[in-house]
C-alpha cells in the first residue's frame, strides 16, 4: 500500500495514533486533519477499521477508502479537491480533477449513527462544494452551491457535519459548476454500514463498489472537453479503462456483492457472465426482499447506484461489462463507414505508396483492429484490445473481468491469474466432416427470395394504402 501519509495521525491506526496523541498539544489535536493523499492507481485493499464499531470494509475498484481519525467521538476526513493526473490505462494519463490525489475521490466508510466531520478544502482555480447524494442530513449540509451555503472559494476549507442516519451506498460530487466538475472527474463513493444485523442488509464475503464515469479525451490530448454532453470516448470505472480496470478477485463459494454508482450523462447496463445476481439496494435504501428477482443485467440510470448480491459458485473467468457495445470500446471518432463486404486490398497498395501509414479499417468486421500495427498517439489508449490468454479479448471501457477460484483465500483479493480450465470443458474447434445443413422445404419463401434455385420466384403484391401517394 502506498498511501503517502503525510501524517500518520490521520491514518487511525490505533496504537500508533494513542501513542502519538499523548506527545501532541491540545492545539495540535485540535487542528483538522492532515489530508491523506494517494499516488497509486491499483486496487488498494480494504482498510480494515480499527477505531469505532467494527464492520466488513468494502474494496474500490483501482481506488482506494479515505482513513479518518476519531476526535471527541467524532469521525474526521479532509477531502482536497485539486487537479491530479490519472492514470486511466497503463500508457495513458488524463488532467483530471479529483480529490486527494485521484479522480474519482476515495471511498468514505462510516457506521450507521456515526458523528461525522468532513473537511473540504479547495486547490482548484474556481469555486466548489460537496453534495451527499441520497442522505438524509440537515439542508444546510447539503452542499448545494448558491442555495444551501456559498461556494467554497480557492484556497478555503469548509466542514460539513452530520449524523449517517440511514445505512446504505451513497455518492459525493460538487454542486457548483457541476457540469464542468464533474466531467472534470470530482466525484466519490460513501458507504454507511448498519450498526447492527440489518433485515435487509446480508453479510458478504466481498464487497466491490466503483463509479461510472465518462470522458471526451481527444486521443493524444490529456484534458477533457468539459462541453461534451453524449458523445464521449471514454467509457470508465473509477476512471480507468479495460484493459487498465483490474479484475474482481473471489473465492469460489463467496457471497459477493458488487455496488455501482452512475455519474455519468446516460445509463450503463451492468451485465454479469455465469451467474444470476439480484438486486439487493438503491441509492434509497436495502430492496424489500419480496421486490427483488434474479437478473444477469442491470441497468443503473444516471444519477442511480445500484447494489447487487450474487453466490460466485461457478470457477472461471467471467466477463462483466457494460452491455452498451460502444461502452467496452476505447477513443475513435464515430465516423468510421462500415467496411464489412468492402474488397479493397488492391487500392490500399495503391494508395500506401502515396501515404505509407493509410490503413482501411474493417473490411471483415473490426476484430482485426485489434492486430493492426497502426500508430497511435503518444497519450491514448487502443480502442479495443486487452491480451486474454487466447488472443485479444476485443474489449475496451466499461470491461472487467469476475476471476472465481476455488484456490483464492479467504480475504485475498491478489490476481490468480488466467483460469486453466479443465480437460473437455471448453470451446473447440471441429475438425471433423461437415455435413450440408437440412432445410425446411419452404425456406426462403418469405423472407430471403432464393435466385440460386430457377422457378422458385415469388410474385409479391403490393397493396397501397388509400389516400397515400407514396410508396
Ligand atoms: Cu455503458
Amino acid at each position: 500500500m502506498t498511501t503517502n501519509r503525510r501524517n500518520f495521525l490521520v491514518s487511525g491506526a490505533g496504537a500508533g495514533m494513542a501513542v502519538a496523541a499523548a506527545g501532541v498539544s491540545r492545539v495540535a489535536m485540535a487542528a483538522l486533519p492532515e489530508p491523506v493523499l494517494q499516488t497509486n492507481p491499483a486496487t488498494m485493499p480494504p482498510l480494515v477499521p480499527s477505531t469505532g464499531r467494527a464492520y466488513n470494509p468494502v474494496v474500490t475498484l483501482n481506488g482506494w477508502t479515505l482513513p479518518w481519525r476519531m476526535h471527541n467521538g467524532v469521525k474526521e476526513f479532509h477531502l482536497v479537491a485539486e487537479p491530479v493526473v490519472r492514470e486511466m490505462a497503463p500508457g495513458f494519463k488524463a488532467h483530471l480533477w479529483g480529490y486527494n490525489g485521484q479522480s474519482p475521490g476515495p471511498t468514505i466508510e462510516v457506521v450507521e449513527g456515526d458523528r461525522v466531520r468532513v473537511f473540504v478544502t479547495n486547490k482548484l482555480p474556481e469555486h466548489t462544494s460537496v453534495h451527499w447524494h441520497g442522505q438524509r442530513l440537515p439542508n444546510g449540509m447539503d452542499g448545494v452551491t448558491g442555495l444551501t451555503q456559498p461556494g467554497i472559494s480557492p484556497g478555503k476549507t469548509f466542514v460539513y457535519e452530520f449524523v449517517a442516519r440511514r445505512p446504505g451506498t451513497f455518492m459525493y460530487h460538487p454542486h457548483a459548476d457541476e457540469m464542468v466538475q464533474m466531467a472534470m472527474g470530482m466525484m466519490g463513493f460513501w458507504i454507511t454500514h448498519p450498526k447492527a444485523k440489518h433485515p435487509l442488509i446480508d453479510e458478504v464475503d466481498r464487497d466491490f463498489v466503483f463509479l461510472l464515469n465518462a470522458y471526451d479525451v481527444e486521443p493524444g490530448a490529456y484534458t477533457p472537453k468539459i462541453m461534451t454532453m453524449l458523445e464521449f470516448n471514454l467509457w470508465s470505472w473509477n476512471s480507468r479503462i479495460f484493459p487498465g480496470i483490474d479484475s474482481l478477485n473471489v473465492r469460489k463459494g463467496d457471497k459477493v456483492r458488487i455496488r455501482a454508482g452512475n455519474l455519468t450523462m446516460t445509463n450503463h447496463p451492468l451485465h454479469l457472465h455465469g451467474h444470476e445476481f439480484v438486486v439487493t439496494g438503491t441509492d434509497g435504501g436495502p430492496t424489500p426482499k419480496a421486490a427483488r428477482w434474479p437478473e444477469v443485467t442491470t441497468d443503473v440510470a444516471v444519477g442511480q447506484m445500484r447494489q447487487f448480491e450474487f453466490l460466485a459458485d461457478e470457477e472461471g473467468d467471467w466477463a462483466f461489462h457494460c452491455h452498451k457495445s460502444h461502452h467496452t470500446m476505447n477513443a475513435m471518432g464515430h465516423g468510421v463507414p462500415t467496411m464489412i463486404g468492402v474488397e479493397h486490398r488492391g487500392v490500399v497498395r495503391e494508395i500506401a505508396k502515396l501515404i505509407p501509414d493509410y490503413m482501411v479499417m474493417s473490411e471483415r468486421g473490426m476484430a482485426d483492429m485489434t492486430e493492426m500495427q497502426m500508430p497511435l498517439p503518444d497519450n491514448t489508449a487502443a480502442m479495443m484490445g486487452g491480451e486474454g490468454p487466447f488472443g485479444s479479448v476485443e474489449m475496451g471501457g466499461m470491461f472487467s473481468v469476475l476471476k472465481v477460484r476455488a484456490s483464492q483465500k479467504a480475504g485475498d483479493y491478489t490476481d490468480p491469474g488466467w483460469y486453466a480450465h479443465p480437460k473437455g470443458s471448453q470451446a473447440f474447434e471441429w475438425t471433423g466432416a461437415i455435413a450440408e445443413p437440412a432445410r425446411f422445404a419452404s425456406e426462403g419463401r418469405n423472407s430471403m427470395p432464393s435466385h440460386a434455385v430457377p422457378g422458385t420466384e415469388i410474385e409479391v403484391q403490393v397493396r397501397k394504402p388509400k389516400g397515400h401517394a407514396g410508396h
